[in-house]
């Protein structure tokens, strides 16, 4: 009786070591140890054998049963162990990690393209001894427009579609009530620029928004003329759209100057060899407004080969008297759209990309 249970313990340790080499995973490895070790396992049935046994055959048995017990328990963790670290082994050389890769590039941000070229634009006015002045987004009546010689039954105000908060207040049209606001406080000479949001109940298209971005400047000194204006905008030109730009003056009108003119470059695109007898468009055709007209010739400057960038004139002498300035100064004053000389310098279409935080057509600046 004894030595049938000693060969049956001797098999059940040769039979549970074949098996558990052969285990391919842990859940495999732990079944194997409940059908072996278990309550209802293999070696429990056989040492439910020893109550058979006499007194003295059973404790011979009982540790024999403890031996085979250890010894498949320590197969088993020896199993577990060697699963473990071929677990372990496979999912490293799975999610093997190259550390020479390069990093995901982390996205920066950048300035607007419309803030780029104002700050262009004030950096070169800066450059020509001008110095940059803030006015108010919301102006009264006044400076807007009466100060700057356009009373209110002037027909100059359909020139400005304007957006009113109250009855003598408004989204300022433009920025040339800054040159009142500094004028009615200081002396000249002066030399000024001004820059930011202008509004106009405009109705928007590929030229034209509601909200838009202009820079002022004007100088007052003894003895300025149209000359000094056409050096300093020749050379503003220069800087902006390189140095061969030729600057030309049209004839034009606005109430606060006088001789008013719109100011030409010669089209960067096409007009290397433009010659003064071609004349630009109209300044109150749509062409000339909207400086961008998209012809077969050229898709800049339409085949005029001249494009207009600002207005500009000589300080009307109403003004000046408005602001007491004494009758021996004159001054030159100009106001450009931002947004026209970013869509010229980077040739630029429609205006309303400005607006639409494109993403694709930002990160291109
Ligand atoms: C003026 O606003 C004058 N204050 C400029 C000036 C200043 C003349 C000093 C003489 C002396 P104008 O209305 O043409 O002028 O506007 C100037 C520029 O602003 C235009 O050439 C254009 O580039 C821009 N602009 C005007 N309206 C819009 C609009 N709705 N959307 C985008 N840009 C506009």
């Amino acid at each position: 009786m004894v030595n049938a249970v000693v060969d049956k313990l001797d098999s059940l340790l040769e039979e549970a070591s074949s098996k558990i080499s052969q285990t391919a995973d842990i859940k495999s490895l732990e079944d194997l140890q409940h059908e072996i070790l278990g309550k209802k396992g293999k070696l429990t049935q056989v040492l439910r054998g020893l109550s058979e046994l006499s007194e003295e055959e059973r404790p011979h048995v009982g540790k024999k049963a403890n031996e085979i017990k250890a010894a498949v328990q320590k197969l088993l963790d020896e199993r577990l162990l060697s699963l473990k670290q071929s677990a372990l082994s496979e999912r490293l050389e799975k999610e093997w990690l190259d550390l020479t890769l390069p990093g995901e590039p982390v996205p920066t941000g950048r300035l607007h393209p419309l803030t780029r070229v104002l700050r262009e634009v004030k950096s070169i006015f800066s450059g020509l001894g001008f110095e940059f002045v803030q006015g108010p987004e919301v102006e009264s009546d006044y400076y807007n427009f009466e100060a700057l010689n356009i009373p209110p039954d002037h027909p100059a105000r359909d020139m400005w579609d304007s957006l009113y908060l109250g009855e003598k207040t408004l989204l300022r049209t433009h920025t040339s009530p800054v040159q009142i606001r500094v004028m009615e406080k200081r002396k000249p000479p002066l030399r000024v620029i001004s820059g930011g949001k202008c509004f106009r109940r405009d109705a928007v298209d590929s030229t034209h928004c509601f909200q838009f971005h202009q820079v002022e400047g004007f100088m007052v000194d003894q003895g300025v003329s149209m000359a000094h204006l056409k050096g300093t905008l020749s050379a503003f030109a220069k800087a902006i759209f390189g140095p061969e730009r030729k600057v030309k003056l049209v004839p034009s009108y606005f109430p606060f100057t006088e001789p008013s003119v719109e100011v030409y470059i010669d089209c960067f695109n096409c007009g290397k060899n433009s010659s003064e007898d071609q004349q630009p468009s109209s300044p109150n055709s749509s062409s000339v407004e909207s400086g961008l007209v998209l012809s077969e010739s050229c898709r800049i400057c339409g085949g005029t080969k001249w494009l207009e960038i600002l207005g500009a004139g000589m300080i009307h002498p109403f003004v000046l008297r408005v602001v007491n300035i004494p009758s021996e100064y004159t001054g030159f004053a100009f106001g450009l759209g931002i947004e026209r000389i970013a869509m010229l310098k980077f040739r630029i279409d429609d205006i309303r990309l400005f607006y639409e935080s494109d993403q694709k057509f930002l990160e291109q600046f």
